[in-house]
């Protein structure tokens, strides 16, 4: 079960953020809602909803997924793929200094949060345009420290792996096809994507809830036979800053 969960507002700049989608400029006051919607959300499932203040000099810093990974009993401020993002780690250790010990991924080491797939006690570190084979393999050494298994999955299309693939309880990844045939991933059951609604692979598993964003619903109706409680978010402003409601928060 997790307790908490770590948010950050999005700044009035958080349109200057990195994004390759063609899906139109932003609008402020509606990401505001809709993050507040998806804190009410998380509240709404039992989580102590931190909330941080925006960041001026890091306008994606308000997806807190990719600067930091929070494990059962450890915290890993990572050093994110892209420069721009880097250093949006500093305002998040000291709060994650309260929960759990923190410990670093140096350079030339890159990892991003949103690359990190947990299912149970196993990691899934995808290798993407973001995470490297260094930040990878640091990321793997500090897992099995803290007593974790993990394995690296190329990602070869999609922002980051978990754009493409997350766990939704009862042992069941929600995959797209092109993901769906790697080896990694053999041992589990499996709902794939209609290709039409790959963007609904960022739903996020919650104390045996799935929030998921709305408008997809052919992946509604596959999620259903779950037997969950789903609650749908309207995250259409985040997702043309090519984000989603796993990136976020960070849950623990
Ligand atoms: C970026 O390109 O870094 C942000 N605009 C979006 C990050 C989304 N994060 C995630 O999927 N974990």
């Amino acid at each position: 079960m997790f307790t908490h969960a770590i948010t950050r507002l999005p700044g009035e700049n958080f349109a200057d953020g990195l994004t390759t989608s063609t899906l139109g400029r932003p609008n402020y006051h509606l990401i505001l809602k809709q993050h507040q919607a998806y804190r009410q959300a998380l509240q709404s499932l039992g989580l102590e909803v931190i909330l941080l203040p925006a960041e001026s000099a890091y306008p994606d810093a308000y997806f807190v997924e990719d600067p930091a990974i929070v494990t059962p009993n450890l915290a890993v401020i990572t050093c994110p793929g892209a420069p721009s993002r880097q250093g949006e780690g500093s305002t998040l250790e000291p709060v994650l200094k309260q929960y759990r010990p923190v410990v670093h991924i140096d350079p030339p080491g890159t990892v991003d949060g949103g690359d990190i797939l947990m299912v149970e006690s196993h990691f899934f570190i995808g290798l993407s345009e973001r995470t490297n084979r260094e930040g990878a393999a640091q990321l793997a050494k500090l897992l099995a420290v803290a007593g974790h298994t993990s394995e690296t999955v190329l990602v070869a299309s999609g922002l980051h792996l978990k754009s493409g693939v997350n766990f939704v309880g009862k042992d069941t990844l929600l995959i797209t096809s092109s993901l769906a045939d790697n080896p990694a991933f053999v041992k589990h059951k499996k709902i794939l994507l209609d290709p039409t609604e790959e963007y609904a692979a960022n739903t996020l598993y919650i104390n045996d809830t799935l929030l998921m964003p709305e408008g997809f619903p052919k992946t509604h109706a596959k999620l259903d036979r779950l037997g969950m409680r789903i609650i749908e978010l309207d995250v259409s402003e985040v997702r043309k800053m090519d984000g989603g409601l796993t990136c976020m928060s960070l849950r623990f």
